[in-house]
């Protein structure tokens, strides 16, 4: 899954492809380059940020999905019903919801009438909060539970078990150990029976763990270490900014257990 974030702020490429012109070309780009689906989203979820108005997320990502319409499989990165409903209208087949439909009572009817898919996310707390102190018990097992009851609440509300994802938020609310034990013992989301999507690309952890206590982002090296991680340990997405290089390394990964 290829990121395309139509935003000023996103935390590694806020304003690379806020115009939709650059938007479009990075997403056609990402599909030459291997990736299944593209992630097109207008507000971001980085640690701090501030919420953006319904109209003003429409604004950025409506031209985007236009112009990829038919031409490249596009995923929503939203959280807000009518942001999806719209995208789901332009040809988007997936929902990615960073709240796991907590965050509009609107979203799970909206993706059920469509009859699209769904990406449930583990998120403590809120983005403008989610990075204060967090605390767990056993991380994995709460968000193992809190996923399984997402996922069960998806299907209550009428969106087809088969269309479900699933993903352990890495960075939305965990500490620097918490993301790698995340991906450490992914085995225990995936056997929720549902496909794992893992997004670590450029995340602040990765420069931590390599030496930066400061750092914002992670470099390419270590975000397409930790997506082969991520594969290793069964995720079937990966979530990522750098489609070409993610997929060559996922190549070579799969080519060890074909051989
Ligand atoms: N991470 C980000 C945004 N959306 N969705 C899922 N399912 N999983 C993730 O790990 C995830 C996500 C943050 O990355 P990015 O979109 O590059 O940044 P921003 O939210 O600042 O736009």
């Amino acid at each position: 899954m290829g990121i395309v974030n139509v935003t000023p702020d996103s935390f590694s490429d806020g304003g690379d492809t806020l115009r939709p012109e650059d938007a479009v070309t990075a997403a056609r780009a990402q599909a030459r380059d291997g990736a299944a689906i593209v992630d097109v989203g207008g507000e971001s979820t980085r640690p701090g940020a501030e919420p953006v108005a319904v109209d003003e997320e429409l604004r950025r990502v409506v031209p985007v999905l236009e112009a990829l319409a038919g031409a490249v499989p596009v995923s929503i990165d939203t959280a807000k019903a009518e942001v999806a409903r719209r995208a789901l209208e332009l040809g988007a087949e997936l929902v990615n919801d960073v709240t796991a439909l907590r965050g509009d009572p609107a979203m799970a009817e909206t993706v059920a009438a469509a009859g699209a898919a769904v990406c449930l996310m583990h998120m403590r707390g809120e983005p403008r909060t989610m990075q204060h102190e967090p605390r767990y018990e056993d991380v994995v097992g709460e968000v193992v539970a809190f996923l399984e009851e997402r996922l069960a609440a998806a299907v209550a509300a009428g969106i087809a078990e088969d269309s479900v994802l699933l993903d352990p938020g890495i960075g939305f609310g965990k500490t620097v150990a918490q993301n790698f034990e995340l991906v450490r013992r992914l085995d225990a989301i995936v056997a929720l029976g549902r496909p794992v999507v893992v997004g670590f690309s450029r995340k602040s952890s990765l420069g931590r763990i390599l030496g930066d206590p400061e750092a914002r982002t992670g470099p390419l090296s270590a975000s397409v270490a930790a997506a082969v991680a991520a594969y290793e340990r069964g995720a079937t997405v990966l979530r990522v900014h750098d489609v070409r290089e993610t997929v060559e390394a996922l190549t070579v990964a799969r080519a060890v257990y074909a051989a």
